[in-house]
């Protein structure tokens, strides 16, 4: 007979050698359920972090080595695969594999970076204020064999950061074949949400990384991107959720937090939870940066390569048999490179590239499918089923398998967001566009030696991020700062409607960000304050989330000057 105790062992402790700890602090047992059968479209159940092994949960506190390497790690049941991992091992032969990192605000991190690949790698923490040196610049990326050290402490707000290589020109490549992880920082507001609505890491509190991979027969890896997917980025067939292809949640009649990250090399999501077709509702807590200052009402949401959104599920009212299905809905991928419709072919005779590239970018749109597939089949040989970016995909099904008594409420405040002062008056523009299919910010792509974004220490400053009209959806990280969203201007109509507030920002855009959505003709006004107590100039990158535009230069040195 299946309980949810041993559901939830199953599912959790199998690999994971749950310590006493984890009994004591559990929910009361609920009521046994019928046993649970998984449906043939989702046959997988989801992987969840447990207390070690393959995206077990490391607490960070003393010196640690964390090694990226190759090892064996099935994505497909039952077929073993070759993946990169982070791998850091503990006392008593445990070991974790792209670890959900853990540490409270304020805490320190001392740990060497030892690179076991052919490549360059160095690891960036995505959101956390570092000073440059350990930032994870491409300009500290260390050959293999070699290692680097880190050493600092973490100022942040409680929230769901993340971890990932950035060598340049390796990144896409490297993060493809694996290198990613969880990075959640706690602080007192975070502990008490905790509390207030009995949350816990793995159990109910899940961690939920989306990227599209594409996998061949024998369940490994496919990473083979033509010049084409260099400029427009590589795009998997499949959506996998912590590595589990077409997974299944089992969850019990209460409210569960999920944090999503989309750590997709190039594809966007426009994330809903159905009920057969009929998106519910569910409730944003925290964006990028952390906590909002109040649960938001929201019902579909975008989230770009890079950015992190929380969210609380409600299913106290569900039925045991219910089944929703967390999916991305259609939408339109606005590649635009040639221009907005009706603007485009102004020169018919283009360079060979730019020309290939428009006719493909124009069948993308979600209203040219038809079109599209023959184009795709001649394009990606053996591989003709690669979904456009805005072409609806399911992600997972979350399937009510057991009941519990559950009376906790979302309280009414979750934090504090201090707005920054500012308004999108004052603005240094960042434009975005390509020349000949190559990304650039301000007319430029990344060198080392180059610093053409310097900004005083201490500044307060409004960036306006305009994105070419004839251009592609970029998703927009800075290092070193987190952001506060201001305006948007110019916005898409698909955009407009997700607006919550006069300035069109989406509930996404809300709290502390540090990865922004700009799409084409979009201008999105952000304000940053530049303080930070490291000593001497710090050296941080700005550029675009997609993995390949970054690769391919679509990054700059930002310099902060003492
Ligand atoms: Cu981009």
């Amino acid at each position: 007979m299946t309980t949810r105790r041993n559901v939830i062992l199953g599912s959790v402790g199998a690999a994971a050698g749950l310590g006493a700890w984890w009994y004591s602090q559990r929910t009361p047992a609920p009521v046994p359920s019928t046993p649970f059968k998984p449906t043939a479209d989702f046959p997988n159940r989801l992987r969840v972090p447990g207390a070690e092994g393959f995206f077990g949960v490391y607490d960070i506190g003393q010196h640690f080595t964390i090694s990226a390497k190759a090892a064996q790690q099935a994505i497909v049941p039952g077929k073993p695969a070759t993946l990169l991992v982070y791998e850091i091992e503990g006392e008593g032969n445990k070991v974790w594999r792209n670890p959900v990192l853990r540490l409270k605000k304020g805490g320190a991190v001392k740990a060497k970076h030892w690179n076991g690949l052919p490549d360059t790698s160095i690891i960036h923490w995505h959101g956390l204020v570092v000073d440059s040196n350990n930032d994870g610049h491409p300009h500290y990326a260390v050959k293999g064999g070699e290692t680097y050290e880190y050493q600092f402490t973490v100022p942040n707000r409680a929230a769901t950061y993340w971890y990932h290589p950035h060598p340049h020109h390796f990144t896409g490549k490297q993060v493809y074949l694996g290198l990613a992880g969880f990075f959640i920082v706690e602080d007192d507001d975070e502990i008490a949400l905790q509390k207030a609505l009995d949350l816990k890491l793995g159990e109910t509190d899940i961690p939920l990384m989306l990227h599209d991979r594409r996998l061949d027969a024998q369940g490994q890896l496919v990473f083979n991107p033509t010049d084409e997917d260099k400029a427009d980025g590589f795009l998997g067939e499949q959506v996998l959720v912590n590595w589990t292809p077409k997974p299944h949640f089992e969850a019990a009649t209460r409210l569960y937090r999920f944090r999503l990250l989309n750590a997709s090399n190039a594809r966007m999501y426009k994330l809903a939870i159905l009920n057969g077709k009929e998106p519910v509702e569910f409730q944003v807590i925290a964006s990028d940066g952390g906590l909002l200052n109040t649960a938001q009402k929201a019902r579909e949401i975008f989230l770009s390569p890079g950015e992190r959104v929380e969210v609380l599920l409600d299913l106290r009212l569900a039925k045991v048999g219910d089944a929703l299905t967390l999916a991305s809905l259609g939408f339109d991928p606005m590649e635009h490179e040639e221009g907005p419709p009706g603007t485009e072919k102004k020169d018919e005779k283009k360079e060979s590239k730019p020309a290939d590239k428009s006719a493909h970018a124009m069948h993308g749109k979600a209203d040219a499918k038809a079109a599209d597939k023959g184009d795709k089949k001649a394009e990606t040989k053996g591989k003709p089923d690669i979904p456009e970016i805005g072409v609806a995909m399911d992600v997972m099904r979350i399937h009510v398998t057991s009941k519990v008594a559950y009376d906790r409420a979302v309280p009414a405040k979750l934090s504090t967001v201090m707005p920054t002062p500012a308004n999108c008056g004052t603005a240094r523009t960042i434009y975005l566009d390509h020349e000949k299919m190559v990304w650039r910010i301000n007319g430029q792509t990344y060198t080392h030696e180059a610093t053409p974004i310097t900004v005083k220490k201490g500044a307060v400053e409004v960036w306006e991020i305009k994105n070419a009209a004839a251009s592609m959806p970029h998703p927009f990280h800075i290092h070193g700062f987190q952001y506060q969203v201001l305006e948007r201007k110019g916005s898409p109509e698909q955009q407009k409607k997700l607006a919550v507030n006069a300035q069109g920002l989406a509930v996404t855009d809300l709290g502390w960000k540090d990865t922004v959505l700009v799409w084409p003709g979009e201008s999105v006004c952000i304000a940053i304050d530049f303080s930070h107590d490291f000593y001497g100039n710090q050296v941080y990158m700005i550029h675009c989330h997609n993995l390949e535009h970054e690769d391919q230069g679509m990054m700059l040195n930002l310099k902060i000057e003492a």
